[in-house]
């Protein structure tokens, strides 16, 4: 029997970054999904061979390993109960709650946690399996807190990083967890963790100290009982700047984007929300504001509209079902009470598109409202600033999206605040086009700098120094991996 490949990279995710897609034959075949963590790995997989272990899916049995586009893939398998429990509960239903601020209650059950445990400890034997001696492993998200550890407990000798791409909780909340303790020790089993804002890794700090009893000293974390240190710090997430850029440039894109003004009616202004139907998204909340605005008579159709794509999302969990009846039944009341015949007010469209519509939205947008009420990153934020090469729109950016730490030149809002959102908006229509186009220019430079190859090239620059170096930087005092202009607008907080 031949030998097992193993990889120096490897990479785990909950999920694979491919599709199960059926052929018109029946025969089934896998399409690359166009993520932007995918964009990344190849960026740093083109020089070295690489892994990736994840699950497929679908429930069931898991496909035999097999390579795609250089990549190696490691399927995991998930029973349908075990979908139900780790996935959609706790993952999706217990932890995604407790770290976006408990927006809706989060529920506890322990053969959730079990389930959550079991899943983990397959996706550690997967890597274990695909490692080779030395490797480097990256551990994505939530859903896989406790593999570092495992992985450790196997293989000392890899190197173990992970990543949050949401937020970490204040202790305050993360300590209502039963299961604290096992996810703190789960990822202290890693060399390095990242995150996406100082504030998120500054939380984890804390809550070592506070409910392990850690020894912490700034962005580092001594394990308990042992002398090994773990380093926790920012490394924000981006997106494929050149990529969006060259795809928004194409002329068939712009020729699209014209398009999409003409059938809706040439508007003056045609703002635009693009989401996943999430709860954390702050999508009532715009609603709200622009409702209130309608009502006002300070907006109006066919002058000015909001198309608002909302890409369904965990539609088995409960809390999801109930968002998206609150939603489509305030467009309906907004659509009644505003629309004209061929004129809504808003253009609801519940489903995904591909990379070429987005782009083609994105382009075409002259407000773009990005309103969470807590999110890790938001990338479509930074993917709108990406395919704005002719400096046209304007960004509406909620602080509470890690993006507003990066992104300054932003038409700056608190979503809660109904009335500030509403002087925004109006804001962000009226400013003249000259600042406008200044304000695009500087969100283009920060996002083209910061793109997602960096954040890669980061994350693995970081986790390939720790813990053996000093944290700070001596000639700066600054800590590695932070930048001078990511910490100026927590500096200023978020009273402004
Ligand atoms: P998400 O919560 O999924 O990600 P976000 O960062 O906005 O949020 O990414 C959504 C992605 O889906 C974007 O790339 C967007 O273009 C795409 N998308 C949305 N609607 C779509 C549609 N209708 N059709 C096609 N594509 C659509 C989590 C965290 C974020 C963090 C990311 C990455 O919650 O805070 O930024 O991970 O770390």
């Amino acid at each position: 029997m031949p030998a097992r490949p193993t990889f120096d990279l490897v990479v785990a995710a909950n999920r694979l970054p491919v599709d199960q897609v059926a052929r018109p034959d029946g025969d089934i075949e896998w399409q690359r999904s166009p993520g932007g963590l995918v964009t990344a790995m190849e960026s740093v997989m083109h020089d070295q061979a690489g892994a990736w272990v994840g699950w497929a899916g679908e429930a069931g049995a898991a496909p035999a390993p097999f390579e795609d586009s250089g990549i190696y893939l490691r399927p995991v398998a998930l029973s349908a109960e075990e979908v139900r429990d780790y996935y959609e509960g706790f993952s999706n239903d217990t932890l995604w709650p407790i770290y976006h601020d408990v927006i809706v209650p989060a529920s506890f059950h322990r053969e959730w946690w079990s389930a959550y445990e079991k899943v983990n400890r397959r996706f550690a034997e997967a890597v274990v399996e695909v490692a080779a001696p030395g490797a480097r492993v990256w551990i994505q998200d939530y859903q896989l807190q406790l593999v570092p550890a495992l992985v450790r407990e196997a293989r000392p000798d890899v190197r173990i990083g992970w990543f949050d791409h949401i937020p970490f909780p204040p202790v305050g909340l993360f300590a209502q967890l039963p299961w604290r303790l096992q996810l703190l020790e789960g990822l202290l089993g890693a060399d390095f963790l990242g995150f996406q804002r100082r504030a998120d890794a500054q939380n984890f700090v804390r809550a070592c100290r506070e409910l392990l009893n850690a020894k912490t000293q700034r962005d580092t974390v001594t394990v308990p009982g042992s002398d090994r240190r773990v380093r926790a710090s920012a490394v924000p997430i981006s997106v494929d700047f050149a990529g969006l850029d060259e795809l928004a440039r194409r002329p068939e894109t712009i020729a699209r984007s014209r398009e999409i003004r003409t059938s809706l009616g040439d508007p003056k202004v045609l703002m635009l929300g693009v989401d996943r139907l999430d709860y954390t998204k702050g999508i009532q909340h715009r609603l709200k504001a622009y409702h209130e605005l309608l009502d006002e008579h300070r907006i109006g159709p066919p002058e000015v509209t909001l198309v608002q794509v909302a890409t369904p999302s965990r539609e088995r969990v409960e809390a999801y079902r109930t968002l998206r009846d609150e939603i489509e039944q305030t467009v309906g009341r907004i659509n009644g009470e505003f629309g004209q015949i061929g004129a809504p007010a808003v253009h609801y469209l519940h489903h995904s598109h591909p990379r070429e519509e987005m782009a083609a939205l994105y382009l075409a947008a002259d407000v773009m409202l990005v309103t969470p009420l807590r999110d890790g990153m938001n990338l479509v934020a930074k993917e709108y600033v990406a395919c704005r090469y002719d400096l046209g729109g304007a960004l509406v950016l909620s602080e509470f999206a890690g993006a507003w730490h990066e992104l300054h030149q932003t038409f700056a809002c608190n979503p809660h605040d109904i009335e500030g959102l509403k002087q925004t908006i109006l804001r962000a229509i009226t400013t003249p086009d000259k600042e406008k186009r200044r304000m695009m220019r500087a969100l283009r430079r920060r996002v083209a700098d910061h793109d997602v190859q960096r954040w890669a090239a980061r994350f693995l620059g970081a986790l390939d120094i720790a813990p053996e170096r000093p944290s700070l930087d001596p000639s700066t005092g600054h800590h590695h991996g932070d930048e001078p202009d990511m910490r100026s607008n927590e500096a200023r907080g978020m009273t402004q």
